[in-house]
């Protein structure tokens, strides 16, 4: 699995995401024409300490959010350091991107500008060795097929008008299959919109594709996606668990979590109690973000009290970053990872974050950002790592579906090797 090729181009593009702002898309050519490209996606919920993504702030174009300085950082500074380096030495790569940046988080050349060379070189060295990506950066062994997490209804910041919480997802647990989860999902997504439309309420959909319906309160959403599953042929639990992104820290107001929907604010130990008691009311196998990013002592009480009954996936709190994560599992914080490539900049520092997470006992979910591009690289990473679990948004819209369909390729080309995780993915190993 290697290659003698060498970058012989590094070209830095200003594009596009699916929200309609400006991202930067890296092209690499190699020395033997391979040729590969790779687009950044952004975040609107972002964690306090997520690697820096750098915007012009030149409020003439795009209101400030243009990436023409990250795009010039690419094929000024990036493209010089890294030409005539061996396509495949990814730490390398990778170490001389952290060295010219120099910064704790990215802040000189800007994350957006190192994670967009760092995955294309990786991309365009598996084109130079003719493998998939799972396969260059994950081996022979890669071969699990991750649960989606598949975001049904938006809210928060990714949904205005929709319940307080940001996404609500569907774990199709019990499917055979990746292509039969998938299945679970869609009819379950289809037999919610008819619910919406029964009642007259807008099926409208958020950033991520998941409907934004005004309901009274978070459980009237909750019971919603219950009744969806229902509907749809299949049984809570059984067939299709349930999952929620709270992204605790937008819902911070003086000290307390405002929950407006239900008409009231929460302190730390509420908000826990709420998830003890929807993890007895609800098939809910996950939680990420119940709390905000700084709380450390609440996650490590959070853990202690409902780490045995659920998983508590780690976002802001982790910010996909090594040393965050550390800290994180000596103080008994969360046991899952949320594992986000742009919030710590290159390809080899996001596969370190995640092989610690791994061998510590902690579960992996490889995520999209609510902004997003075409690219479809998360779906690779989730099978190079066999962990199991991929969040990548509603079974709709382009630049979701496109993570979705490549994880049915990569199940299809797999054939009988293929696993897929299903309800082993969320048995708690620590
Ligand atoms: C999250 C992500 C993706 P954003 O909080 O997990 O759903 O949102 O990209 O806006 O940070
Ligand atoms: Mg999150």
């Amino acid at each position: 699995m290697a290659t003698s090729a060498s970058i012989a181009r590094v070209i830095g593009e200003e594009v596009l995401d699916s929200r309609g702002n400006p991202t930067v898309q890296v092209t690499v050519v190699l020395d033997d024409d391979s040729l590969a490209h790779a687009t950044v996606p952004s975040g609107a919920s972002t964690g306090e300490s997520e690697a820096i993504e750098l915007r012009d702030g030149d409020r003439q174009r795009y209101g400030g959010k243009g990436v023409l300085n990250a795009v010039r950082h690419v094929n000024e500074l990036i493209g010089p350091a890294l030409m005539g380096l061996l396509a495949d030495d990814q730490w390398r790569i990778d170490a001389v991107l952290i060295e010219l940046d120099g910064t704790d988080f990215k802040s000189r050349l800007g994350a957006n500008a190192t994670l967009g060379a760092s995955l294309a070189c990786a991309r365009a060295a598996a084109q130079a060795c003719r493998l998939p990506l799972f396969r260059y950066l994950g081996g022979d062994e890669a071969r699990v097929l991750p649960t989606p997490m598949l975001t049904v209804m938006d809210g928060g910041i990714h949904g205005n008008d929709g319940p307080d919480l940001q996404e609500f997802m569907l774990v199709p647990v019990g499917a055979p299959t990746f292509r039969e989860a998938l299945r679970f999902g869609v009819e379950t997504y289809h037999a919610l919109r008819d619910l919406l439309v029964e009642r007259h309420t807008s099926t409208n959909v958020g950033d991520e594709g998941g409907f934004v319906p005004a309901l009274s309160s978070n459980r009237a959403a909750l019971d919603l996606v219950m009744q969806a599953i229902e509907r749809a042929g299949y049984r809570p639990g059984e067939d299709i668990s349930l999952a929620i992104d709270f992204a605790a820290t937008g819902l911070w107001r003086d000290g307390r979590y405002r929950l407006s929907r239900e008409g009231r604010d929460y302190s730390a130990d509420e908000m826990v109690g709420l998830c003890r008691e929807w993890g007895e009311q609800y098939p809910l196998v996950s939680v990420e973000d119940p709390l905000r990013d700084n709380d450390w002592g609440g996650y490590a009480q959070l853990t202690r009290e409902l780490g045995d009954r659920m998983q508590i996936a780690g976002d802001d709190l982790f910010v996909s970053n090594r040393p965050f994560l550390v800290k994180g599992i000596a103080q008994g914080c969360c046991n899952c990872v949320v594992i986000k490539p742009n919030q710590v900049g290159t390809v080899t520092e996001t596969l370190n974050t995640a092989r610690m997470a791994l061998a510590a006992g902690y579960s992996c979910m490889v995520a999209h950002r609510s902004g997003e591009t075409e690219d479809t690289s998360i779906a690779d990473l989730a099978v190079a790592l066999n962990c199991g679990q991929i969040k990548a948004g509603a079974p709709a819209r382009g630049e979701r579906v496109a993570k979705y369909n490549r994880l049915l390729t990569i199940e299809a080309r797999l054939g009988e090797r293929a696993q897929y995780a299903g309800r082993a993915a969320f048995q708690r190993r620590r």
